[in-house]
C-alpha cells in the first residue's frame, strides 16, 4: 500500500471496497460496460471476448468497485457459481437486441436466483439489471426486457433495469449511482 492510500486511509478519505459480479450472456456487453466506466485513460480500445473471467477495477463517487467480470460463453458458464459468495452485489447484463436467446438469458437468471447455495437465495444482494445495446434497430425497450425475463417476480432482492448504451456510455452512471446507494443502506 503507498503512502497517499494509506494517509487517505487515516484521513476516512479511502472509498469502501466492493465486491460486484457481471453476469449475462456471452456478447451481452459485460467487459464494454465494466471498460466504460473505468477512467478515459485506463480503458482498453480493444474488447474481446472475456476467457473465464477477469477481475476489473473502476470507482465510483464514494465506493471502489471490483468486477468479477465473468465471461457468459456457455462454456464458461458453470464457473459464475464459483464466485456467488465473494458478490455483494450483481450486475446482469442482456443484449436488448437478441430477441431469440432471451429466453436462455432468462434460463440463466433463474438458475443463478434458484441456486441451491445460500450466497444467492438467502441474501438480500441487489441486482442491478443493464438492457443494452440500446442503439440497435432490434432492442427492445427495458420495460420489454423486464417483463420477458420476468423481473416483477423478484420480490427478496432490490433490482432495478436501466437501458444502455454501451459503447456511448449512456444509462451507466444512473445505474451505479442506484448501485452505490443500495449497497450503502445495506452497510449503514
Ligand atoms: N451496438 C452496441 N454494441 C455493443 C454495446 N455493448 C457492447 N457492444 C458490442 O458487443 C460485443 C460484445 O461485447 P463484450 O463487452 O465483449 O460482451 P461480453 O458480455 O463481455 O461477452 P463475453 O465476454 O463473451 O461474455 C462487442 O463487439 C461490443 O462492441 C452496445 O451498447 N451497443
Ligand atoms: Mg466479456
Amino acid at each position: 500500500m503507498g503512502l497517499l492510500d494509506r494517509l487517505s486511509g487515516l484521513l476516512g478519505l479511502k472509498k469502501k471496497e466492493v465486491h460486484v459480479l457481471c453476469l449475462g450472456l456471452d456478447n451481452s456487453g459485460k467487459t464494454t460496460i465494466i471498460n466504460k466506466l473505468k477512467p478515459s485513460n485506463a480503458q482498453s480500445q480493444d474488447i474481446v471476448p472475456t476467457i473465464g473471467f477477469s477481475i476489473e477495477k473502476f470507482k465510483s463517487s464514494s465506493l471502489s468497485f471490483t468486477v468479477f467480470d465473468m465471461s457468459g460463453q456457455g462454456r464458461y458458464r458453470n464457473l459464475w457459481e464459483h464466485y456467488y459468495k465473494e458478490g455483494q452485489a450483481i450486475i446482469f447484463v442482456v443484449d436488448s437486441s437478441d430477441r431469440l436467446r432471451m429466453v436462455v438469458a432468462k434460463e440463466e437468471l433463474d438458475t443463478l436466483l434458484n441456486h441451491p447455495g445460500t450466497h444467492i437465495k438467502h441474501r438480500r444482494i441487489p441486482i442491478l439489471f443493464f438492457a443494452n445495446k440500446m442503439d440497435l434497430r432490434d432492442a427492445v425497450t427495458s420495460v420489454k426486457v423486464s417483463q420477458l425475463l420476468c423481473l416483477e417476480n423478484i420480490k427478496d432482492k432490490p433490482w432495478h433495469i436501466c437501458a444502455s448504451d454501451a459503447i456511448k456510455g449512456e444509462g451507466l452512471q444512473e445505474g451505479v449511482d442506484w448501485l452505490q446507494d443500495q449497497i450503502q443502506a445495506v452497510k449503514t
